[in-house]
This record gives C-alpha cells, structure tokens and sequence, in this order.
C-alpha cells in the first residue's frame, strides 16, 4: 500500500460496515442506514460541542436568541437531534435515552427492527470546561416490531448486535464494533466523513493506567479499597500504577482501550450500585471492551450476563486489561 493509495482510496465508516455487511447474505442495508443516522447524530452534536465555548459570543446554549427563544442547553439538544436521526431512519422501534424517563416507542409508520440504547452527551460535569465528552450507544434487534414493550428492551447485554461511542475530544473519534472486533474512525472535519484510523483494537492484556474516583474511597468496600492500594503499593515488586480520571466515561474508556488498564466505578456504602447506567453505559462500554480482548465485570458477575429489571438501572463496573480484571475479579471471589 502506497501513501498514495492511502490518501486516494478513502475507508469512510459507511464502506466499512458495507463490508462488513455483505458477509452476511441476509442483510438488506438497514444497520448501514440506521448506522448513517447516528453517524449524522454524533457529526450534529461534534459541531455543537466545538461552538459552545463560543456560546456567550454567538447565542448558543442557555442564552436567549435573536426571536427570544430560550436556547436549548447542549445536552437537551444533542438528546433531540439522536431522537430525530433515528426516528427518520425508519429502522427503529424502541429508544431509551438518558435524558427521558420513558422509552419512546418509534409510531407504527416508521418502525424498523432496531432498539437503540443512548447517552447522548455523558461526562455533563466537564460540557462547561472544554474536555472531553461522548455520546454512547448499544444497538439490539427485535423479533417482533408490531407491539414494542418496554420490556422488550430489558436484555443482557450479550444480546446486543452493535455497540459504539462518540468522543469529542482533540479530534471526533467513533470506536464501533458490530460483534467482530473493534475499530475506530476519525472524523475528517474538511470531508464531513469518519475515516479508518484504528483498525481492529486490541487492549493491551495487562495495562500501567488504573481510573477511578478517588474522592469516594472513604465509602469503599473491601475489594475495590484493596484493588486501588495495590495498584498504588504492588505486592510483587512491580511499578506502582498511574491513576488518570477524567470523569467522561467515554474519554476514560477510549484511553482505556487504546492504552490497557482498568477504568472503575464501584458501588459504595452511599451508593450500592455506583453511578453508571446498565443499558447505555454499562452494556456498550462492556461489549467493546471484550470485543478488544478485555473483560468487563460488576462486581459479582461478567457485566454483559447481567438482566436489567428497569430502564434507568445502575451497576458497579470493572472493565479493562484481561489481567487487570482478573485481579479484581479474584478479590471479590475472595471475600466471597
Ligand atoms: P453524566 O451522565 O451525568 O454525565 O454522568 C456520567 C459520568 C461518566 O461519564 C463518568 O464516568 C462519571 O459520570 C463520573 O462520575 P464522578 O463525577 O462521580 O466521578
Ligand atoms: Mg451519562
């Protein structure tokens, strides 16, 4: 491969899953086009996310626009524009999205077979400084779209057939895996296009990164109060390990993934089951990270064995490195 045929012989993110699509004699192009649409989504709000420092200067969100409307706050926007993609996809039935309490099952007329599964702008605490934040979602089909239930989405995150985020950060980078590894894509702001950049991730099997709140030791159970001092003062003559936290999951997962080590937001005695969402951080995070060779764990169980009971669920998480989590892993079977 020359530069050349680099730079001439684009791998858009839409060829990709084209490719990867026509291995399977079935498929009629729908994932292709409810893929378009969320790549629409992330491309929407990557340019929303760039403006807002300049929000004061040019009236975006929470000020007050030329008509007197009040402006719409960047994470309600981003919320409305994923909403809209994937409606007008015409390949969707039911959407639980962190801004709305209830699922919204997509009207007769426009179903499709997909339930998609969304944050649309999660790390919200960093939206006002400037770093970095993503959208993340989880993609499962349905057998029957004629009465879509609510319960309908309530499924282990094995059962997911695509997972993916969005981060906007120093460049708009979309990890996706659709079941058969993981890749990334940088967006190529002059083409408007996602072009392939990180072929087929791999996590490293044992990392030198540990990512955790810090500020909520003080409620720790045993295990995750052992785990963090072990990395800090290892047992086995090895070198302590670095902590980085952003407190964007997305951020904290891409580096995560790239660079190998454990991201973690355990339960705590204030709160049992940690902060994060099953369906739509929990489970993509999840799926991506054993797509890339990890594991992901919660606690008590592999997280993507884990049935939700409700839409809004939380669970403690452990994902990153194989080695990495098998030593938390053996910690919590330790104290049984
Ligand atoms: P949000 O959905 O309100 O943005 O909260 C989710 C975020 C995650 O991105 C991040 O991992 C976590 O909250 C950080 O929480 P904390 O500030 O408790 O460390
Ligand atoms: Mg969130």
């Amino acid at each position: 491969h020359s530069a050349d045929a680099l730079r001439t012989d684009l791998m858009t993110i839409t060829r990709f899953v084209l490719n990867e699509q026509s291995k399977h004699p079935e498929s009629r192009g729908d994932f292709t086009i409810l893929l378009s649409h969320i790549v629409l989504g992330c491309k929407f709000v990557c340019t929303a996310v760039n403006k807002a420092g300049l929000a004061k200067l040019i009236g975006l969100a929470g000020e007050t626009n030329v008509q007197g409307e009040e402006q719409k706050k960047l994470d309600v926007l981003s919320n409305e524009v994923f909403i809209k993609a994937l409606v007008s996809s015409g390949r969707t039935c039911i959407l639980v999205s962190e801004e709305d309490e209830d699922a919204i099952i997509v009207e007769p007329s426009k179903r499709g077979k997909y339930c998609v599964v969304f944050d649309p702008l999660d790390g919200s605490s960093n939206i006002d400084c400037g770093v970095s934040i993503g959208t993340i979602f989880g993609i499962y089909t349905l057998a029957d779209v004629h009465e879509p239930t609510v319960e309908d989405v309530l499924l282990p995150g094995k059962k997911m057939v695509a997972a993916g985020y969005c981060m906007y950060g120093s460049s708009c980078t979309l990890v996706l895996s659709t079941g058969a590894g993981v890749n990334g894509f940088t967006l190529d702001p002059s083409l408007g296009e996602f072009i392939l950049t990180h072929p087929d991730i791999k996590i490293p099997k044992k990392g030198k990164i540990y990512s955790v709140n810090e500020g909520n030791a003080k409620n720790w159970d045993g295990p995750t109060a052992a785990y963090v001092e072990k990395c800090k003062f290892p047992e086995d003559g090895s070198s302590p390990k670095s902590l980085r936290y952003i407190g964007s999951m997305v951020a904290d997962v891409h580096r995560t993934l790239l660079y190998g080590g454990i991201f973690l937001y355990p339960g705590d005695k204030k709160n049992p089951n940690g902060k994060l969402r099953v369906l739509y951080e929990v489970f993509p995070m999840s799926f991506l990270l054993e797509q890339a060779g990890g594991q992901s764990f919660t606690g008590k169980e592999r997280a993507l064995d884990l049935v939700p009971t409700k839409l809004h669920e939380r669970s403690p998480i452990f994902l990153g490195s194989y080695d990495d989590v098998e030593e938390i892993k053996a910690l919590y079977a330790a104290e049984g």
